[in-house]
């Protein structure tokens, strides 16, 4: 199957192995893309070269920093991808942050300057990555996104995060609105708990695992190779009809009602 074959996808937010968007990129691989990355911290940057010697061998893809809430680290970083690739036919968003001490507690007592940093980083970045990867999508494109069920319930230590992540969704309409016209379609996955560094940062996770494995209609959580293989079908033209929307990869876990 090289359902990506001849496609270039740009993919934001591998930490490290367990990170989604390193799921991602094994899924997008397996079907023939061609891949380049951006990472943040300087350990990420020396764990994304690791990882990607030990899966492309001599073939390393183009790897740049970029720090989405630092607008001349994105113009240098598309400014950079500019150069090396004639376009960009995917980009994959995987990038959130807040402080650890906004996602426990009452969320009524979220600081303001908390607010401000989980909005901008985890929801405004979407839309300036989206701004900077528009001109390099010359043939259409597929923009996808990651989110999470604290978007549309009030999920206990989401709190912050789950206000930027309906943000999050809501820029999703909106840019896939604005972008539809250039054939670029903008989607967001809605995945359920995955045991990932970002995760560490959420209290009283293993009893939200816990509950997907009584609730969901799988009865099990789902894995980052399950969530990478749906955004792999979003950057691919089976989904060329489908715009604006957010597909819950949860085991059904957002259907049930007790
Ligand atoms: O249960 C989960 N793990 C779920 C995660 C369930 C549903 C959704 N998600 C979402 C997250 O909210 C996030 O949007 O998936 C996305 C990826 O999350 P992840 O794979 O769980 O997290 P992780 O492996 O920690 O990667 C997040 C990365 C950061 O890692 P470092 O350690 O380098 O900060 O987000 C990136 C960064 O790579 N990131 C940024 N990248 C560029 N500029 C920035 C920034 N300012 N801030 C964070």
């Amino acid at each position: 199957m090289h359902l990506l074959e001849g496609k270039t996808i740009a993919v934001m937010g591998v930490a490290n192995r367990r990170s989604i968007a390193w799921a991602v990129a094994e899924s997008v691989r397996k079907l023939g893309g061609k891949l380049i990355f951006t990472y943040r911290s300087e350990r990420a940057g020396r764990e994304l070269e690791r990882l990607c010697q030990d899966a492309f061998g001599e073939d390393v893809p183009l790897i740049v920093r970029c720090d989405v809430q630092d607008e001349a680290s994105l113009e240098a970083a598309f400014a950079e991808i500019a150069q090396a690739t004639e376009r960009v036919d995917g980009l994959v968003h995987s990038i959130a942050h807040a402080r650890v001490e906004d996602l426990q507690g009452e969320f009524v007592e979220t600081p303001r300057e908390g607010f401000d940093l989980a909005l901008e980083t985890s929801a405004y970045s979407l839309v300036a990555v989206a701004r900077a990867v528009r001109p390099l999508m010359t043939q259409g494109g597929s923009i996808v996104t990651m989110s999470y069920l604290g978007a549309e319930r009030a999920v206990p230590n989401y709190n912050v995060m789950g206000v930027a992540k309906a943000a999050l969704e809501a820029s999703v309409r909106y840019l896939s609105r604005d972008l539809g016209p250039n054939a670029i379609r903008v989607n967001a996955v809605s995945a359920g708990p995955i045991r990932t560094l970002a995760a560490k940062g959420v209290r009283g996770f293993n009893d939200v695992l816990h509950a997907v494995e009584e609730r969901a209609p799988l009865r099990r959580n789902v894995t980052a190779e399950e969530v990478g293989d749906v955004t792999a079908f979003l950057l691919s033209d089976l989904a060329r009809g489908l715009t604006g929307e957010v597909i819950h990869v949860d085991g059904g876990y957002h259907i049930v009602g007790i």
